[in-house]
């Protein structure tokens, strides 16, 4: 059994970004830019903006964050986007998911400009992408294909099982899966909630990524011998032994499963630190873009 180390590898990559910006910045172009707007006070959301902000310290990217009261009208952030989409000086910048539920997230999405929108959740960036052409990939989904390179998982021909079919992970996991090219050139099945034989469907799986959001779904006897799970759950679970009084959960029973895998991604330090690296890397070309 290979752990996949995304905290090393997201490391890895990182060094690299920062090395790449100071060449940049010996050229004479501009720092890349990343801004990020987060509304309300949910306490996973605002961990997942700071490890932004504090990934872009490491990189070498200028960063701001705009924070605005869970009140916020979704006409006020549609001007805050607007504001961002006409500023010169960001190279991209991203809205924290979800939001509020008075605030329609299509909306807000599709008001941001497709070139900044680092994220890659506008259409124009999803259409491209199913087709194939040059854009923004999402974060999740492009990290964990970057592991897949990085660790030369095989999936050429390989059976691919995504459980999950959310916009932001399990539908591009699985249009990325079966595109052209290494990662990729898998036979890929999408698992959901009406799924049935699910079970069966998972023990046929030589690569099954988990992206359901419910702690310690998958078990060892929906695994197949020899098989890579790549787990992307980060549920956030009490816990009275941490300081935090939470710990994070995978949507994969780890203890029991590893044994039986080729490969596989821990919670946390697997996948999580790869999505925030993605988000750099998209940065980093919307600011070559610009420059
Ligand atoms: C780790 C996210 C659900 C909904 C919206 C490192 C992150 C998580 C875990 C992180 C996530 C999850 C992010 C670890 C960003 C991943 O060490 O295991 C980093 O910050 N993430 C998000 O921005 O929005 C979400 C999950």
């Amino acid at each position: 059994m290979i752990l996949i180390d995304g905290k090393k590898t997201a490391a890895d990559i990182k060094a690299e970004i920062a090395a790449e910006v100071e060449q940049m910045l010996a050229q004479g172009k501009r720092r890349p830019h990343l801004a990020a707007i987060l509304v309300g006070d949910d306490g996973a959301s605002q961990t997942y903006v700071n490890n932004k902000v504090k990934a872009c310290e490491v990189c070498g990217f200028q960063s701001t964050l705009i924070r605005l009261d869970a009140s916020t009208t979704q006409d006020e952030l549609l001007e805050h986007i607007q504001r961002l989409n006409n500023d010169p000086e960001v190279d991209g910048f991203i809205v924290q998911l979800p939001l509020p539920k008075h605030i329609n997230e299509q909306a807000v999405i599709e008001a941001i400009d497709p070139a900044k929108d680092v994220d890659g959740f506008h259409p124009v960036n999803v259409g491209r992408m199913s087709i194939g052409l040059p854009c923004f990939l999402p974060a999740t989904p492009a990290g964990i294909m970057e592991l897949l390179r990085r660790y030369n998982v095989p999936t050429r021909g390989k059976r691919c099982v995504v459980l999950g079919r959310s916009n932001i992970v399990g539908k591009p996991m699985a249009m990325l899966m079966m595109q052209k090219g290494t990662p990729g050139d898998a036979t890929v099945t999408v698992c959901h909630s009406a799924t049935e034989n699910l079970k069966e469907i998972c023990r046929e799986a030589d690569l099954l990524i988990a992206a359901l959001g419910q702690p310690g779904f998958v078990t060892e006897d929906m695994v197949k011998e020899g098989a890579t799970v790549i787990d992307v759950g980060t549920t956030r679970v009490p816990d009275a032994t941490r300081k935090s009084g939470f710990r994070l959960s995978g949507d994969v029973d780890f203890e029991h499963v590893a044994p039986k895998c080729a490969f596989i991604s821990p919670v946390p330090g697997g996948v999580g630190p790869m999505t925030i690296v993605s988000l750099m890397l998209n940065t980093l070309r919307a600011g070559k873009l610009r420059n």
